[in-house]
């Protein structure tokens, strides 16, 4: 069965609650299993001056929903926990974001596989890194754990620890 990372972000009300009602909604999905849930990091933003810390985790689930599925039903519980659409990379109450799809390569005008930034995201890589560190990104050929050591090297101050959730 397809193996999916969709990483979820925040930064406006009670993001941790809106995180565990993501992970609960997901587990209890006939198409969906949590096959792993990282801990949860608080991280700078990246975007728009002025705003709040956000609160970034990646969950590892197995699918039997195609990309697109997977897409639709994560706008569906964006949608369903207060997302209002909002300018770009400013604030928002939960975002939503598949990372990766097995080793899918793909450029659509709704989806792109793997997620275009994320391997310049320490908020990704890291949470990414605590549940699938030996995952290769499929055009960089580079593991997650590489991609995250590049940013550290380059100079790049490491998130504090991450907390369960
Ligand atoms: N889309 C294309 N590919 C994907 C994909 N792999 N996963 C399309 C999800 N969506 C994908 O997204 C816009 C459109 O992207 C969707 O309709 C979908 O068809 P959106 O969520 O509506 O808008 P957005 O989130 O503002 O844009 P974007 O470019 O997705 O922003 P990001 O990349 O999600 O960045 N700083 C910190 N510290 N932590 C964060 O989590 N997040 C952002 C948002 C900015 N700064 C942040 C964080
Ligand atoms: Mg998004």
């Amino acid at each position: 069965m397809p193996k999916a990372w969709i990483a979820l972000g925040g930064n406006i009300g009670d993001v941790l609650q809106s995180f565990r009602s993501v992970r609960h909604a997901l587990q209890k999905h006939p198409s969906c299993t949590i096959i792993a849930s990282s801990l949860v990091y608080q991280t700078p933003p990246i975007g728009p001056e002025g705003q709040d810390d956000y609160f970034n985790a990646v969950l590892q689930i197995q699918t039997t929903f195609t990309p697109i599925e997977l897409l639709n039903h994560l706008q569906d519980l964006e949608q369903q926990h207060g997302r209002i659409r909002h300018e770009h990379w400013g604030a928002r109450t939960l975002d939503l974001d598949i990372i990766a799809y097995d080793d899918l390569i793909l450029a659509e005008e709704r989806l792109t596989l793997p997620h275009p930034h994320m391997h310049w995201r320490q908020f990704v890589l890291r949470p990414m890194c605590d549940i699938s560190p030996d995952y290769l990104h499929p055009i960089r050929q580079q593991t997650a754990q590489t991609l995250l050591n590049n940013i550290l090297n380059s100079g790049e101050e490491a998130l504090p620890d991450g907390k369960k959730w």
